[in-house]
Order: C-alpha cells, then sequence, then structure tokens
C-alpha cells in the first residue's frame, strides 16, 4: 500500500509518532487509497516553526517574485489537471468532469493571485497639511493556518494558501481528514514550482490536530471552510486568543421559482444546484421554493429528471452523481429523511440508500426531494449536506423571500424570473452573500468575493480582491518633508 507522509519545511516526513490512518474510496470501499502520517503537537510545531523561519525571507521578498513562483502553481496544476481530477475522484467521489471544475478553479485562483502580486493596492489620501504625504500599504501577517472540507479538495485551499502566500505569509495547510490525497498533490505541486522551503507545509491528520494549529501561538490567522459547528468552536478560540479568523461555513440555500420564470431552465438549474457534488457543497441549492401558481407540474417535472440521475462511480463514463464521503454521512441523510417524514413532509423521491448492483460498494444515496415543507421543519432549516431536497410552496414574491430568508444561514440564492423588477427586488431583499438570477445557486467564479451573511460566515469574504483582507495588516505611512514640526489637528486650525 501506498504512504504518504507530511510536507514540511521542504521535506516529506512521517509523523513523528510514526501513527498512520487509512483512507477509503467512497465509491469502493474495498479500495484503500493510501497510508497517510497522522500528525499531533511535535508535527505542528515541526511546521509552524519551518513556516516561521520561512517568513522573515518571504514577506521580503518582492511581491512580483512571489507571483512567478504562484503562475508556475496554475501551469503545473493545469499540466496534471486530468491525472489529479482522477485522483480527487477516487478519493472523495465526485465525478471527474467536476473534480477538472474543482482544479480548474485553483488555477484560475492561481493565476488572478500572481496577477494581484503586482497590484496588492493601498491607498492615498491628502494630508492636512500641505508638505505632508498620507499612505497605506498592505503588509502580511504571518504564518497562515488553513483548515479546509472534503468537497472542494483543491479549489477551496487554494482560495486561501495562493492569495495567503502571494500576500507574503507562509501556511499550514491541514486538509481534510477524507482527503489527504489531495492535500499531498497540492504540496506535490507546490514543491515543483520551487517555493522556498517552509513557505508551504501540509500536515495530514485528524480534526484535533487542526485544533493545536489553531491554538499554536506562532499561527496569526487562520482561513477555515467546514462545519458550522466546528467553526463556532474555533472562532471562540481565536477570539479568546486574539487572532483573525475566516469562516465559511454551512448554508441552506434557497433557490425561488417563479410562475413566470423559463422552467426548463429553472428545472436544469435545480437539478445541479442541489444533486452536483451529490448536494455536498456549501453553496448546494437545499431548498426549492415555487410559486404556488407553478407548483405541482414543476415538482413533476423535477421528480422525473431527477429520479433519472445516474448514480456510480465517478471514474465511470456518464455518472452524474457520485457517493456521500462516508457511513455518517450516509446515516445523516437516513436520519433526515425519517425526521422530514415525522414532521409531514411528502416524499416524492428517493429517501434510502442505493444498493443497486455495484452502488453496494460505496456510499450512495438515492436523490431525494421532500415537497410540501414549511418553515418550522427541520428539513427546511438544517444543513444537511447530502442529495437532499426541500420543496415549499409560495404564495407570493413578497412570501417566496420570506420563506428563502427564514433560515439562520445565508450563503447562496438564487432566483428564477424573467421579471425584471422582481429580479432586483430579490438582490435587495435576499439575506445572502451571493445571489444568482436565473443561474443555480452554484457557480462561483475564483475573482469575485465568496462568503454569506448571517450563520455562515464571520464578515470575511474569500475569493476575489477580498480575499487580501484576511491575509494583510495596513500600514499607515506619514512622510513629512516640511522640514518642521507639523501638528496635526493643531497647526493647521
Ligand atoms: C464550497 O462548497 O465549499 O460556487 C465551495 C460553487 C463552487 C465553490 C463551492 N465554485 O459552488
Amino acid at each position: 500500500m501506498e504512504k504518504f507522509n507530511n510536507y514540511i519545511n521542504g521535506k516529506w516526513i512521517p509523523a513523528r509518532s510514526g501513527k498512520t490512518f487509512l483512507n477509503i474510496n467512497p465509491a469502493n470501499t474495498s479500495d484503500i487509497i493510501g497510508e497517510f502520517a497522522l500528525s499531533e503537537q511535535e508535527d505542528v510545531n515541526d511546521a509552524v516553526r519551518a513556516a516561521k523561519i520561512a517568513f522573515e525571507k518571504w514577506r521580503r521578498t518582492p511581491a512580483p517574485k512571489r507571483g512567478d513562483y504562484i503562475r508556475k502553481v496554475g501551469d503545473i496544476f493545469t499540466r496534471r489537471k486530468d491525472e489529479i481530477a482522477r485522483a480527487m475522484t477516487r478519493e472523495m467521489g465526485k465525478p471527474v468532469f467536476e473534480t477538472k471544475g474543482d482544479i480548474q478553479e485553483a488555477i484560475d485562483t492561481a493565476y488572478y493571485s500572481a496577477t494581484e502580486t503586482r497590484r496588492l493596492f493601498g491607498y492615498n489620501a491628502p494630508s492636512e497639511l500641505y508638505n505632508k504625504m498620507n499612505l497605506s500599504f498592505r503588509v502580511p501577517i504571518g504564518v497562515v493556518g488553513v483548515i479546509t472540507a472534503f468537497n472542494f479538495p483543491i479549489a477551496v485551499p487554494s482560495w486561501k494558501i495562493l492569495p495567503a502566500i502571494a500576500s507574503g505569509n507562509t501556511v499550514v495547510f491541514k486538509p481534510s481528514k477524507d482527503v489527504p490525497h489531495a492535500g499531498v498533490m497540492f504540496a506535490e505541486v507546490m514543491e515543483e514550482a520551487g517555493l522556498p522551503p517552509g513557505v508551504f507545509n501540509v500536515l495530514l491528520g485528524k480534526g484535533a490536530m487542526g485544533n493545536m494549529l489553531v491554538e499554536h501561538p506562532d499561527v496569526k490567522v487562520i482561513g477555515f471552510t467546514g462545519s458550522t459547528e466546528i467553526g463556532c468552536k474555533l472562532g471562540e478560540i481565536c477570539g479568546r486568543l486574539n487572532k483573525r479568523i475566516s469562516l465559511e461555513m454551512g448554508g441552506k440555500n434557497p433557490q425561488i421559482v417563479m410562475d413566470d420564470a423559463n422552467l426548463e431552465l429553472a428545472l436544469e438549474g435545480v437539478l445541479w444546484g442541489a444533486f452536483g457534488t451529490t448536494g455536498q457543497r456549501c453553496t448546494a441549492t437545499s431548498r426549492l421554493i415555487l410559486h404556488k401558481n407553478i407548483y405541482d407540474k414543476f415538482i413533476e417535472m423535477l421528480a422525473e429528471k431527477a429520479s433519472k440521475l445516474r448514480l456510480g462511480e465517478g471514474l465511470k463514463e456518464g455518472t452524474d452523481v457520485g457517493p456521500v464521503i462516508h457511513e455518517a454521512q450516509l446515516k445523516t441523510c437516513e436520519d433526515y429523511v425519517r425526521i422530514g417524514l415525522e414532521e409531514g413532509a411528502r416524499l416524492v423521491i428517493g429517501g434510502k440508500r442505493a444498493m443497486d448492483g455495484e452502488l453496494a460498494k460505496g456510499y450512495f444515496f438515492e436523490p431525494t426531494i421532500f415537497a410540501d415543507v414549511t418553515k418550522d421543519m427541520r428539513i427546511f432549516k438544517e444543513e444537511i449536506f447530502g442529495p437532499i431536497l426541500s420543496v415549499s410552496k409560495a404564495e407570493s414574491f413578497e412570501h417566496a423571500i420570506e420563506l428563502a430568508n427564514a433560515v439562520e444561514y445565508g450563503l447562496s440564492s438564487s432566483i428564477y424570473t424573467k421579471n425584471v423588477n422582481q429580479a432586483f427586488a430579490a438582490i435587495n431583499e435576499i439575506e445572502a452573500g451571493i445571489t444568482y438570477i436565473n443561474a443555480p445557486t452554484i457557480g462561483a467564479e475564483a475573482h469575485m468575493p465568496f462568503g454569506g451573511v448571517k450563520g455562515t460566515g464571520n464578515g470575511h469574504r474569500e475569493g476575489g480582491w477580498t480575499v487580501f483582507d484576511i491575509f494583510t495588516e495596513w500600514k499607515t505611512v506619514y512622510v513629512d518633508y516640511s522640514d518642521k514640526l507639523q501638528r496635526a489637528q493643531i497647526d493647521n486650525y
């Protein structure tokens, strides 16, 4: 069996304890991906020490020079796209066309971040005094800890790692325990790009090790994507330690379909939004809000199409929907089906494990649709992270918006309508970090701000120019060239 180690200070090394853990293919549980280093406190200390030392040189490397390395990262991901995509599919299940998209998002992020190293704009402003100049610059912060989920094993880490490094920070990355191989491949790419030792480090392991990284006094900033439960706990730790943390957490994203919408288009949208990545996206469409005039008809159209989605191994040509990530996630899906039925929702299709033929070898769950879901039900409010869609009926546009906003989360959202007034009103009224008009809730692009309001986050935005606000501090500079003492607020008044 293949063994995979941590990447610390430019070297591949096992965990100090020698401990390892296994990871399996969720589409075929007898296929073992490999044996991975199980990192603990000492390994965290080693990686953070390496990153701290590397920071002193890296922060003094001119930003455009740092960009040259990151551009190479984009080139290498481009060259290795197919091969890494296949390995990712084997490790986490989503079909190859999706894992290719995942890598493309990292390529886009690499080129975007590399270009930003020639900008990283600060501001200047007039001084109150004539012979004085006021400037401000972004400066790097130090060692950044990156902790991410399994569902986008390369793209989401890249959103944090590449801008953090472009800004002059160094990084210790802990991939999800469910996708350690992707973390290894990320490190291989960084190694080939020739980044100086210690600028980027990967620690493989489980959840507890993430806490150690967050608690480590030399880790100054954390970028986290994962569950609300864990994110909030890490947020508490960072509050106590006065550290910056960017939290990207859960979603319960609505797609509204109004009675004037192009229904075929809305149908394609919800199929992709709800069942793409097997519903395991923080941006997945988990609630469908239908105007009463099209409610029955649309549910019928949807049920027909959704029941034809082809479940299977993501490496197999023609697969639409892969497995969920592990047994516990299957169990969660089953629990929510039971809860939905107990709450009185109507099960339209699906609702159980898919066990036909080859599917019995993996963690497959049937695409599931509940109708007549009301806003007090748990399946309306709680993130499931699986292929389960809740459908609710709206009496009017206002009611649709009210339903869309009736949850604790606020990441993505969508409305299908041809009425331009309604579309713009929805942009104003939906409480979410992202709103799509006539497009599904998934499909964020690397160069735009990404993040949510309410329970989804803590005010930061990854992606785009906004991610640099997470990974930089401001340095304000006043240059007085008057050759005398000029007292602001005093000598000029
Ligand atoms: C996530 O689910 O964590 O917009 C990120 C999208 C993708 C990113 C999803 N580009 O769905």
